[in-house]
Order: C-alpha cells, then structure tokens, then sequence
C-alpha cells in the first residue's frame, strides 16, 4: 500500500541508527571498506546512502542503475575523496586528474600508442622473461613441503613486469629477500593515503594520523619522487638507448591534439601512477585466481588442456604473443574471476545534468554515486548462483543470460583503465606457465580473508606447489 507522502520522490534508503552530527558512523570500516559496503548493500539494496561526518557516500550495487551511471551522456567520472585522497601521490597523474585537467587528455592521447596491440606485442617477451624469473623463484621452493605466500609473490611480478616494460626500470624483486625501499615506501604512502580519507584523525576511523606518521609520508613521497626522477634523468642521459616504452612516448612525442608535450613534474606523476595503478590491482587478480584455481581441480584441469595443447607436458613453454592470446578458457577463468573480485573495487560517477535515477531518485549536476563493483557484479540477474565461481558463465554462447553493460573491472567510459589489455595479457600468460609447471595444494582451512588497500587482495593465501 503507498504511504501518503509529501514528498515527490522516495527517499534513498539508509541504515537504521543515524547519529546526529556524525550519521551512519555504526559499522563504519576503514579497513575493509568494500565489504562492509557489500553488506550494507545486502541489507538496504540496489541504492543507499550513508552519512558520514558530512559526507554524503550514495552506494549503487542494482545492475539496472549501474548501467544508468555507465551511460556516459549523462554521467562521467569523478574523483570523490577516495582518489583525492590519493592526489597527493598521483597529483594530476592520470588517474587522479580530475576531467578538465589540460594534462590528462595531453596524457591519454600521448601515452595510447603504449597500450595499442603492436605495443602489447613489443612488452610480450618482457613479461615472459619477468614470470621465469618468478618460477625460478618457485622452482626452488616446490616439493618440498614449503608453503608459498602467494600474494606477495604476485606484487613482486606485477611490479617488476610494469617498471620493466613501462620505464626500463628493474626493482630486483626476484634477487633479493629485502622489500625494495620504494615498495615499502609506495605502500607506506598509500595507508597514509587511505587513513586520511575523511582529513580528520578520529580514533574510530582507523588511528592516529600522528605528527610522526605525517613526518614519515613526508619522506616517503619525497623518496618516491627521487627514485622516479632518477629513472627519466638516467634515460635522457642515454638517449641512444631509445626503447619501445612509455617512458620514451612521454620523453618524446606531442600530443597530436593540442600540440602540447608533457613537463618534467606530470612525467614523475604518471611514473608514480603507473608503478601503483599498472601492479596492485593486476597482482590482486593473479592472487585471487591462483586462490580459484587452487580450489577448483577441475577448472585447474580444463585450463591445462588447453594450456598442454599449445605446449605438451614436460616441455619448456616458449608462448608467443598470439598463443597466449587464443587460451580462451583461462581468460574467462580471469574474468570470472575479475567478477567475484574486480580487484579495483569500483568507481564514482557523476551527474552531468540534474537527473533521476531509477526513473525515482534525484541527482543534481554534480553529485555522485559509487558503483559497488562486486555488487554489480553479483546482481540477482547473473542468476541464482551469482556467488559461485563458474569461469563457463563468459562462454560466448552464454551471453545472453549475462546482464548487459555492468561487468566493469576496468571501469567505464573515457577513464576507463588504459592498461586493460597490459593486465589482461600479463596476467595470462602469467596463469599460464603457472599452471603448465605446477600442482597447487591451497592450505587446509584456509578461509578467503579479502584484505582492502586501495585495491583487493586475498590476504594470507599459501600454497604448496609439486611439478609437474
Ligand atoms: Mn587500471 C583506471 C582497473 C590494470 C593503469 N583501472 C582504472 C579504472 C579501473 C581499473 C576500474 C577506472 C577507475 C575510475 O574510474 O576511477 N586496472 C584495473 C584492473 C586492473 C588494472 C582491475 C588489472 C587487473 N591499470 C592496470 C594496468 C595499468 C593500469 C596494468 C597500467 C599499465 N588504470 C590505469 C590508469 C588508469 C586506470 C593509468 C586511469 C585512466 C584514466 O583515467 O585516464
């Protein structure tokens, strides 16, 4: 029955005990954000609100109004205080420059040519060598009962792989037991990044932002900075080393569009954002598919007859570029993968124009809502068993019963991910020689522990691995 109301539109739902002043701060979490927004989306539905301290947080997780907000006439990104939060790492690199900045279209036009097929193809032999180096790694830690963190791991292949094929920088991930001072500096930066969200140092929001830890982040960017300024200022030094890569597109080309180059400062910029935005999130998807695969022997074993027809047990792989692109079967274990877990949780989007969403509730130009990516991607209308991981799901004769315009791992519209093919074919390949090489026995016991740093990861994932 309707309930008279004097208002012409219902109002999005929010959880129940709003506190004045502070709002919806019960149950808040600044460690696992994502989920605790799955639940609540679980609770209150395709669209709710939170607020907090002031801050107005919409949540949209219905397939039907994610596909609203993909719609880029009426809606585009905007950064939200998460990612302003990160502008003090990424500045107006291009994944923290707001839609206006001058530099992010000289950058997305300068930097494109690095992300075409023909590039792809030119990182191809990079990656290879980079996931060797993790096998022999591995090699030397296999049937002996030792249990392999794999998270870890997967970050030192991601990283190694962008700073290699991205800039000709190696962090010797693979040669040394020692974190590299610049990841425990990036990671450093990041949680600083994270905890400082909401600018005010609340015990209840995740701790003290004290004058020490302020102190440190200080250091840190700064530390950042130097390593990435030595990289360029060594490559212009030797400027007959000219390679295939992006660090030689931003050193060297004009935007066709404006005429513009890019300057010294935004160089480090999209450095920095490349090296965080081109590892974390591809290192969350290899983990979280090694945890699948881990735990699902029979899709482990489709995989490798797929894998074992382009190269038979027992042989060294040698996996051209065109070869790691036909394995077919292991993309959609990817992708279904990316379903359960888009590594980068989601994205906010805002009204171009005032606008009602769901035909009901009311957006005024400018204000935003953030597609719960996860959420999306388990909607009623994937089916029934939205929750279990079913690689088949992306069969393209299955197409039909997938919803429509709302899987977005890489995000929608003109800031989508610009690295989307990199990932997807680093990561297969990846996949691959892992699977070809190896048995994987996951841990007993071991529930998935989502860990929330900017991106998803599984945390405290280990497995034993037998050759093959
Ligand atoms: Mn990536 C933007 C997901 C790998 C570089 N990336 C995005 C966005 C999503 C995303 C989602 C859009 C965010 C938003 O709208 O606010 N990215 C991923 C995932 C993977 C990934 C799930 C791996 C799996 N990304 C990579 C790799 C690189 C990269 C690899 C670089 C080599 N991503 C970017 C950059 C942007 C971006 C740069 C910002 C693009 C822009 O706004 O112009």
């Amino acid at each position: 029955m309707a309930v008279p109301t004097t208002r012409r539109h219902p109002r999005v739902p929010h959880p129940p005990h709003r506190i004045p002043l502070l709002g919806d701060v019960i149950g808040v979490s600044i460690t696992k954000p994502t989920q605790n927004a799955m639940a609540y989306a679980r609770r209150l539905g395709p669209i709710y609100e939170r607020r907090v301290l002031g801050y107005r947080f919409t949540f949209v997780s219905g397939a039907e109004l994610a596909a609203e907000l993909n719609d880029e006439k009426r809606f585009r990104k905007q950064l939200g205080v998460a990612l302003e939060a990160l502008r003090p790492i990424g500045h107006d690199g291009l994944f923290t420059a707001h839609n206006d900045e001058p530099n992010w279209s000289t950058a997305h036009n300068v930097l494109l040519p690095g992300f075409t097929q023909s590039a792809m193809r030119g990182y191809h032999q990079t990656m290879l060598d980079t996931v060797r180096e993790l096998t022999r790694h591995w090699d030397r830690q296999c049937d002996d009962g030792t249990w392999v963190a794999v998270t870890p791991d997967m970050n030192k292949v991601t990283l190694e792989t962008i700073g290699r094929a991205g800039f000709g920088y190696e962090f010797g991930s693979f040669s040394s037991e020692e974190q590299h001072p610049f990841v425990a500096a990036m990671l450093r930066a990041l949680s600083f990044a994270q905890r400082s969200t909401f600018k005010i140092p609340v015990p209840l929001l995740g701790g003290a932002l004290t004058r020490r830890t302020a102190q440190q982040n200080r250091a840190d960017l700064a530390y950042l900075a130097e390593v990435v300024d030595e990289v360029i200022a060594s490559r212009r030094a030797n400027p007959h080393e000219r390679r295939d890569d992006l660090l030689e597109l931003m050193l060297t080309s004009t935007d066709p569009e404006s005429g513009r180059r890019l300057d010294e400062v935004n160089i480090r910029n999209q450095v920095i954002t490349f090296l965080i935005a081109g590892h974390e999130t591809s290192s969350g998807a290899l983990s979280f598919a090694l945890y699948y695969l881990a735990n699902h022997p029979e899709v482990a074993d489709r995989a490798r007859a797929e894998i074992y027809r382009a190269w038979p047990a027992g042989a060294e792989p040698d996996p051209t570029f065109e070869q790691v692109a036909k394995l077919r079967y292991l993309r959609h274990v990817l992708d279904e993968t990316l379903r359960l877990w888009p590594t980068a949780p989601g994205y906010m989007r805002e009204a171009r124009e005032d606008t009602l969403i769901g035909g009901r509730y009311p957006m005024k130009a400018g204000d935003a809502a953030f597609v719960l990516l996860p959420q999306v991607h388990r909607d009623p209308a994937w089916g029934p068993d939205a929750d279990a991981f079913d690689p088949d799901r992306f069969l393209p004769e299955h197409a039909h019963s997938r919803p429509g315009h709302v899987y977005k791992p890489f995000g929608t519209g003109i800031r989508s991910c610009i690295g989307r093919q990199f990932a997807l074919h680093e990561t297969v390949l990846a996949l691959a020689l892992i699977l070809h090489r190896y048995d994987l026995e996951p841990e007993p016991g071991y529930r998935l522990d989502v860990e929330e740093l900017l991106t998803l990861k599984p945390s405290g994932f280990r497995v034993q691995l037998r050759r093959r």
